[in-house]
Formats: C-alpha cells, structure tokens, sequence
C-alpha cells in the first residue's frame, strides 16, 4: 500500500506542545494488606473495586505497577498523598512517579 505523508498543517505550529506526562506506580511490599492497597487506588485515583483488585495483584504478582498517567505536577501530587496516607497507618506501602518514555 503506497504511504501517505501528509505536510505538516501551519496550525500545528501555533499549537501548544502537550506537556510531558508522568506515571504513578505502584511497588509491592510484603507487610501493606491487599484490602488496604485497595481502599487507597480507590480514593486516590477513583477506581472501581474491579479494577484496584486488578492493579493491586498486578504489582503484588511483579513488583510493581502503572496505576495511572498524568502531568507531572498532579502525578507527584496524587502519588504523594497515596503514600501518606499509608504512613498514618503505619504501612510500608509506597506510591512512585517517573517521566513516560
Ligand atoms: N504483598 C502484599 C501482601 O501480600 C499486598 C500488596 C499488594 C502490597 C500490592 C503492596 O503494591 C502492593 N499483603
């Protein structure tokens, strides 16, 4: 099939660039209860059961796990509050951000 490439609009030059995103990921320990795990991806990245269940087992099965995207700014935000709010309880849970490649 002949390859179409399209010149590049002069809109797209004025366009803002996107900003960069971050991920939030999630490490496994052997101390945090998984029930707990759960509760904090639901109210800090307003999952379903399903799919905290989901990434929960994920990163218990290989160490850790993408739980979400986003600018860097709100990343570090959303995965700073996720840890403290394993520290209150005494939990060694721990929520990490690094650039999307
Ligand atoms: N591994 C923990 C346990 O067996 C549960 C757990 C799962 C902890 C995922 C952290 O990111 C995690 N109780």
């Amino acid at each position: 099939m002949p390859e179409t490439v399209s010149p590049p609009r002069v809109e797209d030059a004025l366009k803002p660039a996107r900003p960069p995103l971050h991920k939030v990921i999630l490490l496994n320990d052997d101390y945090t209860p998984r029930n707990f795990v759960v509760r904090v991806l639901k109210a800090e990245f307003r999952m379903d059961e399903g799919s905290a269940l989901r990434v929960m087992m994920t990163a218990h099965g290989r160490g850790s796990c993408v739980v979400a995207v986003f600018t860097r700014e709100i990343a570090e935000e959303k995965a700073t509050r996720a840890t403290e709010m394993a520290v209150k309880e005494g939990y060694p849970l721990r929520f990490t951000t690094e650039p999307e490649e």
